[in-house]
């Protein structure tokens, strides 16, 4: 398996005339972060082809780990996500017009798939660097879930399985100001690049471990503070 990193962003979606996910993405393809060539790649904000791209791009590039990104306009920080939940349900139409409600992004897939990198982690060497990110148990029912809840099926496709989660972006400062500053958080793409590179700082060490204390590591974490939503029964590990 080639050592790469892939991080993921998507082009804009509704009003947004820009994501700071492709700007994230741009920013950090080609750098070497913790010794691991980054490779970025930016999807379109399509939900029928998704899954056909992402397996594409799995295919070409068979990346260690997998880092998606989004813009989710509203969160106050880095939004590092646990949980991804077989549903796509939104009212705005996509960039080709699709509109999806209450659909299962895989039928007779499991309800919901967790995210398989280190996340307390992740989300410690944050605080320690001042990177402002929290754990967070909602994807949403969009594209940036559907992505996280595709990757996690299509990583078991592949030996060894590459890692794999999804982080969150707030508003940029200029589209704070657009939505209403008062209440629309904002970050600069420059912070949440900081926060990628931590994160790809925990990831790699953590990646070169034994298998087993890997596991046991993310065992524990899910034992301690996992919450899965009300009625879901079924939770892919
Ligand atoms: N954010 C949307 C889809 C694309 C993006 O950047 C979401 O949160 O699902």
């Amino acid at each position: 398996m080639s050592k790469h990193v892939l991080v993921t962003g998507f082009q804009p979606f509704d009003d947004f005339k820009v994501n700071p996910s492709e700007m994230l993405v741009r920013g950090l393809e080609g750098r070497l972060i913790s010794g691991r060539l980054v490779v970025g790649r930016v999807l379109p904000a399509e939900s029928r082809t998704l899954e056909q791209r992402l397996r594409e791009i799995l295919a070409e590039e068979k990346p260690e780990v997998i880092i998606g990104t989004g813009l989710a306009a509203g969160r106050p920080a880095l939004a590092l996500e646990r949980i991804a939940i077989n549903l796509v349900d939104h009212d705005r139409p996509d960039a080709v017009g699709t509109v999806r409600r209450g659909d299962p992004i895989h039928r007779g897939g499991p309800e919901a798939r967790l995210a398989t990198l280190p996340l307390d982690a992740i989300k410690a060497a944050w605080d320690a660097q001042a990177v402002p990110g929290y754990v967070s148990n909602t994807a949403g029912t969009y594209l940036c879930n559907q992505m996280l809840y595709t990757a996690l099926g299509l990583v078991n496709e592949l030996t060894p399985p590459p890692v794999c989660g999804f982080i969150h972006l707030p508003a940029l400062p200029s589209q704070a100001v657009e939505l209403g500053p008062e209440r629309t958080p904002s970050m600069t793409v420059e912070t949440m690049k900081k926060g990628l590179e931590v994160a790809i700082d925990v990831i790699v060490p953590w990646l070169e471990q034994k298998p087993a204390e890997r596991l046991g590591a993310r065992r524990q974490t899910a034992a301690n503070s996992m919450w899965i939503p009300r009625g879901l029964k079924e939770v892919e590990r």
